[in-house]
C-alpha cells in the first residue's frame, strides 16, 4: 500500500517546489535588475560643472550674488587696474584662500559642499560675495 503511493508524492511535492521556485526566482531577478541599474548609475559622469566670473572691479564683487550647483566653478578676476585683491571663504563648511591677488590675477573657487557662503576679500573688508550653492 505504501510504496505506490509514495512516488505520486514525491511527483506532486517537486512540481510544488518548482512552483514555489518560480515565485521567488522572478523578484530576485528584478532585484539583481535594480541593484546593476544603481551601479551603472553611481558609476555615472557627474553632469557639466559649470563656470562663473566674478569681477573685483572698483573694490566690489560683481556680480553681488551667484546662484550656482555644487560642483560650479566661481572664477574672482581682479580686473581692478592697479589694486590687490584676495578672495576667501571661512565657513565652518568650507573653506578657500586665494591669497594676494595681483592686477589681471584670477581665483579659481570650486564649491564643493552646497549652502550659502561669502566671499570676502582680507584688503577691502567692504567687498562682499554671496554665494548660494545646491
Ligand atoms: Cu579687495
Amino acid at each position: 500500500m505504501m510504496p505506490p503511493v509514495q512516488p505520486k508524492m514525491t511527483q506532486a511535492g517537486t512540481r510544488r517546489a518548482g512552483v514555489r521556485r518560480s515565485h521567488w526566482v522572478l523578484p530576485l531577478v528584478v532585484l539583481a535588475g535594480f541593484a546593476a541599474f544603481l551601479v551603472v548609475r553611481s558609476h555615472q559622469p557627474i553632469p557639466l560643472r559649470e563656470s562663473f566670473q566674478v569681477s573685483q572691479r572698483g573694490r566690489e564683487f560683481r556680480p553681488e550674488l551667484l546662484n550656482i550647483r555644487r560642483g560650479d566653478v566661481v572664477q574672482i578676476v581682479n580686473d581692478d587696474g592697479d589694486l590687490s585683491h584676495h578672495a576667501y571663504v571661512a565657513s565652518e563648511r568650507f573653506k578657500f584662500d586665494s591669497g594676494d591677488q595681483e592686477p589681471g590675477g584670477r581665483a579659481d573657487i570650486a564649491f564643493t559642499v552646497a549652502g550659502t557662503f561669502n566671499v570676502l576679500c582680507g584688503i577691502h573688508p567692504k567687498m562682499r560675495l554671496v554665494v548660494n550653492v545646491r
